[in-house]
This record gives C-alpha cells, sequence and structure tokens, in this order.
C-alpha cells in the first residue's frame, strides 16, 4: 500500500468497509451503521484501513486479550512506512510513552500511582474543591448570559470545570488552562491543518516538561510530584514517562468529562419526563450518569491496538500487524448486551450501569470514578441553581465538532430560567 494518506483522493476503501466521517455529519447514522456491519467491522480512517469491535461481548474479549497491544511498533502499516506523521490521527497513538501507550508489566509500573490517587475514597477529599469551582462556574454562567438570555453552556460551565479539576490534581497553573483548552481544540479538530497539530503536541510537550522540572525542583502536593517520587517495583519513572503520564491525564481529564456533563443535560432537555422524575427525586442522578455514558459515549472510537498474533473474534480474524478500533458509542447501543431498544435513552433501565464506556481490562480508565463525581456535583448544582434551564435552539441545529475520536459538540446554547 502506498501513502494512504496523501492529499490525492483517498484509494476506495472497498466494499464493507465504512468510512468514518471526519466531519462527524451524522453520529446516530454512523453509530448504527458499525453496529449493524457486525462485531468486527472494516473502517476507514482518512484513507488508512483498520478493523474496529462494535459488540460489547467481542470487545470485552479482545480488551483483555494479550496479543492485542498498544506499541505502535506492532502496527504493519507503519512499519511500512504507508503511515507516518502526516496521518492527522497520528497524535491520538504515538503519544509519548505513558500507561496508555505500554502494555504489560511496564504498564502496572506506570499506572499503579495514578490509579491509587483517582479511588473514590482518595477523591472524597477533593469533593469539596469541585463543589466550589461548580458554585463558581454557576455564577460565571448566570453573569455570562447575552442580551437574549443566551449562554453556551459548554464554553462557560461543562468546559473550565474538568479543566480547573485536572488541573488542582496534576498541579497545573490556572493562568494555563485556556492555553490548554485552546490547543486541546485544536489538537481534536479535522480541520487543524497537520503542520499545526504536530508543532502545538511539540509546544505541548516543552510545556510539560518544564511543569515536570519545576515540580522536581520544588515538590508540592500533586499528582505530579507524586508521580515524580514514586518508586514501583523499586524502579521510579523517567522523566519521558512522568511527562507522558500527565499529558494523557490532562488530555482525558479534561476532554472526556465536557462530553459527559454536556451529553447528560442534552439527553434530559430532550426527554423531559426523564427530567422530571430525577427533579421530584423518583430518579437518582447516578442514573442519569450511567445511562448518557452507555448512550451517547464521550469517546466514540478508541484508537488504536495491534495484533502481534492472528486473533479469532466473532466469525472474523484479525490478522498480526493489523490495527483496531474500539467502537464504544456503537458498543453503548449493542442490543445483545442493552436489548432492542439499545437506541432509546433510559434512565430506569435495568442494564444501564453495564456498559463498557471506561474500557475493560489492564486499561479500564483510572479516571472513571473522578468523572462520575465530578458529573454526580455538576449536574444537580445546574439543575438546582436553573430549574427552568432550557436548550436555546432546537435540538437538530446542536451541531458536532469535526472530531473523529471523541463526542464532541461545537456549543450549546441555553437559556437559564
Ligand atoms: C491525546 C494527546 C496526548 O498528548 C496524549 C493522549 C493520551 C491519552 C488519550 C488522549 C491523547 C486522547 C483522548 C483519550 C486519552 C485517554 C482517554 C481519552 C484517548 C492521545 C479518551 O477519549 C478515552
Amino acid at each position: 500500500m502506498n501513502c494512504p494518506h496523501a492529499e490525492a483522493a483517498p484509494a476506495d476503501p472497498g466494499a464493507g468497509t465504512i468510512t468514518i466521517d471526519p466531519m462527524v455529519q451524522d453520529l446516530d447514522g454512523e453509530t448504527t451503521r458499525l453496529r449493524d456491519a457486525g462485531a468486527l467491522a472494516r473502517i476507514d480512517l482518512l484513507g488508512v484501513p483498520a478493523w474496529t469491535v462494535t459488540r460489547h461481548a467481542e470487545a470485552r474479549q479482545l480488551l483483555v486479550e494479550p496479543r492485542l497491544v498498544k506499541d505502535i511498533n506492532a502496527w504493519e502499516l507503519w512499519q511500512s512506512g504507508a503511515v507516518t506523521h502526516a496521518w492527522p490521527l497520528i497524535g491520538m497513538i504515538d503519544a509519548g510513552r505513558s500507561m496508555f501507550t505500554v502494555d504489560g508489566p511496564e504498564h502496572r509500573r506506570l499506572r499503579t500511582k495514578t490509579s491509587q490517587a483517582l479511588t473514590p475514597r482518595r477523591l472524597e477529599a477533593i469533593r469539596p474543591d469541585i463543589e466550589k469551582f461548580t458554585e463558581e462556574l454557576l455564577d460565571a454562567l448566570d453573569a455570562a448570559r447575552g442580551e437574549d438570555g443566551v449562554v453556551d453552556l459548554k464554553a462557560v460551565f461543562a468546559q473550565p470545570l474538568p479543566m480547573r479539576v485536572v488541573g488542582m490534581l496534576m498541579g497545573v497553573d490556572e493562568s494555563q488552562h485556556a492555553m490548554l483548552t485552546r490547543q486541546y481544540k485544536a489538537f481534536f479538530s479535522m480541520l487543524t491543518p497537520q503542520d499545526e497539530r504536530l508543532a502545538l503536541l511539540a509546544e505541548l510537550d516543552v510545556f510539560y516538561t518544564d511543569l515536570v522540572r519545576e515540580k522536581t525542583a520544588r515538590p508540592t502536593d500533586d499528582l505530579t510530584s507524586a508521580l515524580i517520587q514514586a518508586e514501583e517495583g523499586g524502579e521510579p519513572l523517567t522523566e519521558e514517562e512522568v511527562v507522558g503520564n500527565l499529558k494523557a491525564m490532562v488530555a482525558a481529564g479534561h476532554e472526556t468529562t465536557i462530553g459527559l456533563v454536556l451529553n447528560a443535560v442534552r439527553a434530559l432537555l430532550s426527554h423531559p419526563e426523564q427530567l422530571r422524575m430525577v427533579l421530584a427525586g423518583e430518579a437518582a442522578w447516578d442514573a442519569v450518569i450511567e445511562e448518557t455514558l452507555r448512550w451517547d459515549t464521550p469517546t466514540t472510537h478508541l484508537l488504536m491496538r495491534f495484533a502481534t498474533e492472528d486473533i479469532a473474534v466473532g466469525d472474523g480474524v484479525i490478522r498480526q500487524g493489523e490495527g483496531v478500533v474500539i467502537s464504544y458509542r456503537a458498543i453503548g447501543r449493542d442490543t445483545e448486551q442493552h436489548g432492542p431498544d439499545a437506541d432509546a435513552f433510559d434512565i430506569t433501565r435495568p442494564t444501564r450501569g453495564r456498559h463498557m464506556t471506561f474500557g475493560h481490562g489492564p486499561h479500564i480508565c483510572p479516571g472513571a470514578a473522578l468523572s462520575r463525581v465530578e458529573a454526580g456535583i455538576a449536574l444537580p448544582a445546574l439543575f438546582g441553581r436553573f430549574p427552568g434551564l432550557r436548550l436555546a435552539v432546537p435540538d437538530e441545529e446542536i451541531t458536532k465538532l469535526p472530531v473523529m475520536t471523541q463526542n464532541d459538540m461545537a456549543a450549546f446554547p441555553v437559556l437559564l430560567d
């Protein structure tokens, strides 16, 4: 195969292949097509072929499969030079050495400290801080109302809250939050030219390396300092490893929780009877959070894992050297797992908690409990302060950003009362 992401028109991906739309014009349609294509589907990612897993049971199998690894060097298209840094999605895979990119015993070494810092018990200590950030941002929301009463719930509330939380955890100064938000927005957007994306990633590397050096010289009470001081299995993490973990934590902690909060608000506003139930105390906020995680996952596609041997899945085979994506949004809509009405948002659904949105196996999201705490504070506080909250535009006018891996709204204009 020659350069698959060349400027020229992409080669015909072939029959049975689903082309993932970089402009995300019809996410629900794409999710349905993926689910209906079978447990293992062929996809095209900007000219690069891959497999994706679209069903719960098969994903569960593959996520504990030791012959499926994160190391990009196991990818035949990378080894052959068919995929290079010119491919716009390369930053999702070639993200530096961290718990996100390493498997096996080394992975455990890279991850232990972080997962220990994010247990439900440890998180109780920062609950008051999250509550305080939430109240401050609700005040900001009130104040940001335009002449017409409209305010963007994303820009003013859902986006800054997780950044403040992960910033506090990792020791990133508030003066840097706006810069990071801007950089990640450009990183994820497919409208950003690839040379700009590579340049901003290099800038972020400098920023995070400086931060790690600063925390090495003057440790403070944050997870970055703890990672620097950690000795897992007698071996301290290298600077590159601390930087990698810090990057992964900030990117993941910031980006995904925005989606969780906004998708929950959107689902409730378009299902008023269920909103009424929660506000009347007839259903729990936890039920809203779990059903949102299942029905409208913040991560649409997780890139990527590579087969070190041929692996049989369902009635297909992933060949050695091929790449595998996990399509979490389709997995949440699996009718085998959630019943024939899997496409319906229903907070009373018995299987709402039996989703796999945080993954499974060794790489299962270490921030899962944190995101539940954040959403569990933000949602009741938002509707408590503004019980008449409603969309300022028809729901169909809410558009997705051109982001291939994340489920990201462009904006969420609301009226507060
Ligand atoms: C973004 C770019 C970067 O510098 C580091 C990472 C590693 C962690 C990744 C992150 C990425 C993209 C979003 C991810 C996150 C882990 C969880 C999050 C994939 C590649 C999810 O969307 C689940």
